[in-house]
């Protein structure tokens, strides 16, 4: 039902509002100057394009009204400018998605996700009859508490919570541009690779039935069964969003991190992953999120060579070591 997208949407979403340790801003930056997508262009024939997205150029007047009300509110930090940011996101990937495009949208921190699934599933809604959009999040975390729920207030830990609706908007214009129109379905959603969950996400994840492939369920059963798993449960008749943490990945390929978390992908898992994806025909848009060029800057070069086979591989574009 997909015709094969020509044209590659690179969102750089430059904010790292949702994560305690600046940096991640700088992320798309690097992954662009790593050359992956000169690469990706001579390799497919993709026409690019590129938007950039940051907290330097929202116009002055949000940003000095999102300093002013960025108390710590609603169990929440910095609340009006991962809002604002992630509608920002939103917006964009969704005017791409509804052309047609695939959507690539560099991060930032995982706040931006809140953004990401819900600009492409309301794309999706439009383009395929309100057909609901398939998911996976490939991460150490699961990015499901609620503001309650949460122990950091970071809403980087959040925005699976955001994007289902399971956190509903609190007042005050924070996450209230969000629709139903833009909501994810939890029930077309996996998670791969967790191992740093906190109790409450694990409560949340068991009440909503929520499909979760650990790293104990990889390293028990395998990558390769892993994946026929998720992908028979999202099942062939829905679009594709993946959205990839790359603290997914051991931190022995991604140490440039704001969180690494032993006991990881390898990079060749990783990038599996991404193939399967490929192969489905399905995939219509991928994050990749959480570079953190401040963090293990001495091997950064290790974490944007990890990022970028993920993404090649989910574009179709083989690696060479
Ligand atoms: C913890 C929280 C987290 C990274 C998200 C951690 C969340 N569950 N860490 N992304 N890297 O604060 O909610
Ligand atoms: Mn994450
Ligand atoms: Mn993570
Ligand atoms: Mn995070």
């Amino acid at each position: 039902f997909l015709s094969e997208p020509t044209h590659l949407a690179v969102v750089a979403a430059r904010f790292s509002c949702g994560a305690p340790r600046v940096g991640a801003e700088q992320g798309p930056q690097a992954l662009v100057d790593w050359g992956v997508f000169s690469d990706i262009q001579a390799r497919t024939g993709y026409l690019c394009s590129f938007d950039s997205l940051s907290e330097k150029d929202t116009s002055r007047n949000s940003i000095e009204s999102s300093q002013n009300l960025d108390a710590n509110i609603y169990e929440m930090k910095k609340p009006h400018a991962v809002s604002l940011a992630a509608k920002r996101v939103s917006d964009c990937v969704y005017s791409h998605a509804r052309e047609g495009r695939f959507v690539m949208t560099l991060g930032g921190d995982h706040s931006i996700g809140v953004g990401t699934v819900t600009g492409t599933a309301r794309a999706v809604r439009e383009r395929f009859d309100g057909a609901d959009l398939s998911v996976l999040w490939i991460d150490a975390h699961a990015d499901i508490n609620t503001p309650q729920s949460s122990m950091s207030g970071r809403i980087h830990g959040m925005p699976v919570a955001f994007a289902s609706g399971l956190a509903k908007s609190p007042s005050k214009g924070i996450f209230n541009w969000i629709t139903k129109s833009h909501l994810i379905n939890l029930k077309k959603f996996v998670y791969i690779g967790l191992r740093d969950v906190d109790k409450a996400e694990e409560a949340i994840i068991h009440q909503y039935g929520i499909k979760s492939f650990t790293m104990g369920d990889i390293r028990s059963d395998g990558i390769e069964r892993i994946m026929d798993l998720a992908l028979q449960y999202l099942g062939d008749d829905s679009p594709i969003h993946v959205s990839y943490d790359v603290d997914s990945l051991d931190p022995e390929y991604a140490p440039s991190t704001g969180f690494p978390i032993p006991g990881g992908l390898s990079l060749e898992e990783g990038i599996y992953i991404s193939q399967r994806l490929y192969a489905t025909k399905g995939l219509v848009a991928m994050d990749l999120v959480e570079v953190n060029p401040l963090i293990e800057s001495s091997r950064l070069t290790t974490t944007l060579q990890s990022a970028a086979s993920v993404m090649k591989a989910a574009l179709g574009v083989g690696y060479e070591v």
